[in-house]
Parts: C-alpha cells; sequence; structure tokens
C-alpha cells in the first residue's frame, strides 16, 4: 500500500504539471462560444489567430447555433451551421493565423473538429494558404460520396470501412500532418477515434485515410478553411490545432482526477 508520504509526493507533483496539461498550448482553438448570427466579423478562441471568420465564397452564411459534443471531448457551448441552401453557390468560410515556429520541414501538426453533413456534395475543412486553394491539407467528403478522408490540395485519401459515414452523422476527425525533412508531406485521417487511444504511434501512413503527394504550400500555411459545396448544410465546432494526439483530442478526467488529488494532499497536509 502506498505510504502517505509517497501519497504526498505524487500529489504535489500532480498539482504542479497538471495545470500545465489542463492549458495546453494550443497552435489554434475555437470552440464558437462567443458568436452571434453570422460568425463573418467575428473571431474567437485562442491560439494564433490572426483575423475575424471571413466569408469568401457567397454560398450559405455560417451561423452561430448549439455546440456538438462527441463522448468525453471538452467542449464549450456553440458551433457555426450553415442553415441555407442555396442551390448554385458554394460555401467558404475563412480564417487567418500565424504559423509562427510550426508547419516547418520535419514536423507534425494534429487538427481535430466536429463536423456534420446532410448533402452528397463535398465539404471538408482544411488548413492552406490562400483564398483560392480551399482543399489544402486537413480532412474533406468525398464528392457524391459518404467517406471522410484526408486531403491534401484536392486529391483524395484512401478510402476503407473506417471512412464511411451517414448524412447527418455526427463526426469526429482528427488529422495528422506529416512535414519530412525532405519529401512529400503526408496526411493521415481518422473519423470517429476513442478518445482514450493515443494514435501518436501509429506510423505515418498508417492511419484510416492516408495521402501524400507534393503540397510545397503547406509550410507557409496561414489560413483555416471551411468548405461545402452547394446543396450541403454543415455543422462545424471545435476546431483544434496543435503539435500532439492529446492536444487535439481532450478530455476532462485527468485535470478533475488531479484537482482532487490536490484537495486530498492538502487534507493530509493539514492533518500531520
Ligand atoms: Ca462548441
Amino acid at each position: 500500500m502506498m505510504t502517505r508520504k509517497a501519497f504526498l509526493s505524487i500529489a504535489v507533483a500532480l498539482c504542479v504539471l497538471l495545470p500545465q496539461v489542463a492549458n495546453a498550448d494550443l497552435i489554434l482553438y475555437d470552440g464558437f462560444d462567443s458568436y452571434s448570427g453570422d460568425i463573418a466579423g467575428s473571431g474567437g478562441g485562442t491560439g494564433n489567430w490572426t483575423g475575424p471568420w471571413v466569408q469568401q465564397l457567397a454560398g450559405s452564411t455560417l451561423d452561430s447555433t448549439t455546440g456538438l459534443t462527441y463522448g468525453a471531448l471538452t467542449t464549450v457551448d456553440g458551433a457555426a451551421a450553415s442553415t441555407a441552401d442555396v442551390g448554385s453557390t458554394n460555401t467558404q468560410y475563412q480564417r487567418t493565423f500565424d504559423k509562427a515556429t510550426y508547419f516547418t520541414p520535419g514536423s507534425t501538426v494534429w487538427m481535430s473538429v466536429l463536423l456534420q453533413r446532410d448533402g452528397i456534395k463535398k465539404f471538408g475543412i482544411t488548413l492552406s494558404n490562400t483564398t483560392t486553394d480551399y482543399h489544402g491539407a486537413g480532412v474533406h467528403s468525398i464528392n457524391f460520396g459518404t467517406d471522410l478522408v484526408a486531403g491534401l490540395q484536392g486529391t483524395a485519401g484512401t478510402t476503407n470501412a473506417n471512412t464511411a459515414y451517414t448524412n447527418n452523422e455526427l463526426l469526429f476527425a482528427v488529422a495528422r500532418i506529416t512535414i519530412p525533412s525532405l519529401g512529400n508531406p503526408t496526411v493521415d485521417a481518422w473519423i470517429n477515434p476513442s478518445l482514450t487511444t493515443d494514435l501518436s504511434g501509429i506510423a505515418v501512413g498508417g492511419g484510416d485515410s492516408t495521402v501524400t503527394r507534393s503540397y510545397g504550400s503547406l509550410v507557409s500555411v496561414d489560413r483555416v478553411n471551411v468548405y461545402s459545396h452547394n446543396d450541403n448544410a454543415i455543422n462545424v465546432d471545435e476546431i483544434r490545432v496543435a503539435t500532439t494526439w492529446a492536444e487535439v483530442t481532450p478530455i476532462p478526467e485527468p485535470a478533475t482526477l488531479g484537482l482532487l488529488l490536490c484537495g486530498m494532499g492538502a487534507m493530509l497536509r493539514r492533518r500531520r
């Protein structure tokens, strides 16, 4: 059985370490909790954002709506959804950020997002560097299909049983973007992964879906794209970009456990 001294040592260590875990240094986070109406012109969340959301294509507007949740994933209220189906014009919103020291050769960046779509046209969320390259690097659905896959500059990744979904299904998508020191980048993507299974150890190219191809613009990436071809209504929430799996799949339990241990440690100290 653990001695009181050992327990106190662990509790104190967790008290010191856990606040840093709880306040993980995400490159980007937007949980859409501070918007009302059309999100264009507004910008919430944390991280390296450099501007508000901007509507780039005149399709539907993305409006503030009820938040999405996925299991124990840490979320905040609010999401963004396109409410109208305009028939002929694509919907595209972008938000710029400072890539800072990230996205350099030899680095890895993770992205996660909650998504829904009600139609059969392509939609997705990607990272890119121009208003026109909305395909970028990230995840998108197969046009006229029901697979959500890794994507790089318009090229869809592999499709398999783990990438299929049904319309209106809530999708938690995680993408890992690997930029090698030499050669072409790879995007690995997973749909609805377990939040408690760390996928960091899976080799490059081992995602549910994967694509490798030339995309030099990735090293100058400066914006997040949310897009949908015409005839879809979409819902998007909890956008995270970071350097680790754990940062893009946060669950509240460890912080709660840490607070409990901190409290028990303080009580034991008082009793000494
Ligand atoms: Ca939210």
